[in-house]
């Protein structure tokens, strides 16, 4: 497998991590996201919106967005309970990450981490903190009580919003208000084979 990657990406990193756990080999492409890479005729040609993760199998079939990635690798394994309603639960914070998290907590990333305070209008930033807040104040209501996001232990729903929280510093965004999500955090990163969102080299099991 090949994966179309950016070790900056928090995105990329949800897959990467996901195919530590589950001791999967794989080999990475790095793309500049900030150079326009995954814009190139070639890029497009796999995936024509033009971003990473995207992996490839070797019979040549791909799969873009992380969290669909994360789905299809994850079935059958413990990271995605088998029972609906429990995978239904997985998935309800997914499309949580995907519209309420990451657009605010992973873009303010973005505007001040890759491209620097200076591109960046105030008051956008301003807009993108309020709702990421208010996303981490969701995941605060359940990790409060719950070690996990989903009964039953550690799943991909738990990667999905790891992946920009645990950077969200870079956004500079502060989680002193956010104890149950701090907690969770550590207990993420104790998760057997994790591997740091830097991380370049993967041993498979
Ligand atoms: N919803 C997608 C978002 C993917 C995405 O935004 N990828 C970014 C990097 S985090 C990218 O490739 N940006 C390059 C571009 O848009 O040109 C997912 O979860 O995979």
């Amino acid at each position: 497998m090949i994966l179309h990657d950016n070790l900056g990406s928090g995105n990329a990193y949800k897959v990467r991590l996901l195919l530590s756990h589950l001791g999967r080999s794989f080999k990475r492409i790095d793309y500049d996201v900030t150079k326009g890479e995954t814009r190139t005729p070639e890029f497009l040609a796999l995936n024509p919106d033009g971003r990473i993760p995207l992996l490839q199998f070797p019979d040549g079939r791909v799969l873009t967005q992380s969290n669909a990635i994360m789905s299809y690798l994850a079935q059958g394994t413990a990271y995605l309970p088998g029972e609906a309603f429990a995978q239904a639960q997985v998935l309800q914070w997914m499309f949580f990450e995907q519209y309420s998290h990451e657009p605010n907590i992973a873009v303010a990333r973005y505007w001040l981490h890759f491209l620097g305070p200076n591109k960046i209008e105030r008051t956008q930033l301003e807009e993108k903190w309020q709702k990421g807040y208010q996303a981490l104040a969701v995941m605060e209501q359940r990790l409060g009580t719950a070690d996990f996001l989903v009964d039953g232990g550690y799943s991909i729903a738990d990667i999905a919003l790891y992946a920009y929280t645990h950077v969200a510093d870079e956004a500079e965004m502060e989680l002193d208000d956010y104890p149950g999500i701090r907690r969770w955090l550590d207990r993420v990163a104790e998760q057997p084979r994790h591997v740091l969102i830097t991380q370049e080299d993967f041993d498979a099991a």
